[in-house]
């Protein structure tokens, strides 16, 4: 195994369970004794922070689907930069709640943006930056709102329909057709179930030496 620092990215719907797998994959880094820094998207940073704030408050209203994209851009732009490389350039590694693949699901398969103007918007904030692993939480849409329903006031994401989601959970299906770094993980088990999952994926990437 190298032992330069890795980025791993946590994706997926509603839900699905991103938290909790965060959780799993820390536990797993630390009893493999490699030194990581947790963070999200979008977010992560004080002017992150600051962004997410915004774009989740119903009170910001309807913002313009290529506004949110650049919302979505800059913290993202600014955590890199902030927090991510230098971690990685520390031999740490980063373990991201959300990330690109997240704005292809909610601007693209959601919003409607295409493809082409966010991968334009991403050569231009990540000049070809990516993670090295990302685990696709994936659980029927229905499943994953029923997990958090319980939760109090929605945010500005979390009131939209039912179709939006479905759109969001197929795209990031897709995406984790197209490249090698992606792994899908069940996430319809229980809490031990999925955990077991998550830590089986860990040990082949690092099986892999990635
Ligand atoms: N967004 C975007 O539009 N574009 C972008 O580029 C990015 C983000 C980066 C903030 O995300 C919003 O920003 C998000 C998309 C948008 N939309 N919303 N809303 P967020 O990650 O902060 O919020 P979230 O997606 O709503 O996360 P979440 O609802 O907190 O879900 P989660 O992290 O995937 O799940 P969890 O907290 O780990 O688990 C949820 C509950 O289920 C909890 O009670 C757990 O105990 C329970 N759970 C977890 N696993 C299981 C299993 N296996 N069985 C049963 N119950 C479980």
């Amino acid at each position: 195994m190298k032992q330069s620092g890795r980025l791993i990215t946590i994706e997926g719907a509603e839900g699905v369970g991103k938290s909790t797998c965060v959780s799993v994959v820390e536990q797993w880094l630390r009893e493999h004794g490699l030194r990581y820094v947790s963070t999200r998207e979008p977010g992560g940073t004080s002017l992150g922070e600051q962004l997410r704030t915004l774009l989740l408050d119903p009170e910001s209203g309807t913002i313009d689907p290529v506004a949110e994209l650049l919302m979505m851009f800059a913290a993202r732009a600014q955590h890199i930069s902030e927090i991510i490389k230098p971690a990685l350039a520390r031999g740490q590694w980063v373990v991201c709640d959300r990330f690109t693949d997240s704005t292809y699901a909610y601007q693209g398969g959601g919003r409607g943006l295409s493809e082409l103007i966010i991968g334009q918007t991403e050569d231009l904030a990540l000049q070809g930056f990516a993670p090295d692993l990302t685990l696709v939480l994936d659980l029927p849409v229905e499943d994953g709102l029923a997990r958090v329903a319980s939760r109090g006031d929605k945010d500005r994401f979390e009131r939209e329909q039912m179709d939006f989601f479905e759109r969001i959970r197929q795209t990031f299906l897709e995406r984790a057709a197209t490249g090698v770094h992606y792994r899908v993980i069940d996430a319809s088990g229980d809490e031990a179930a999925v955990a077991n999952l998550v830590r089986q994926t860990m040990d082949s990437f690092i099986a892999e030496g990635t």
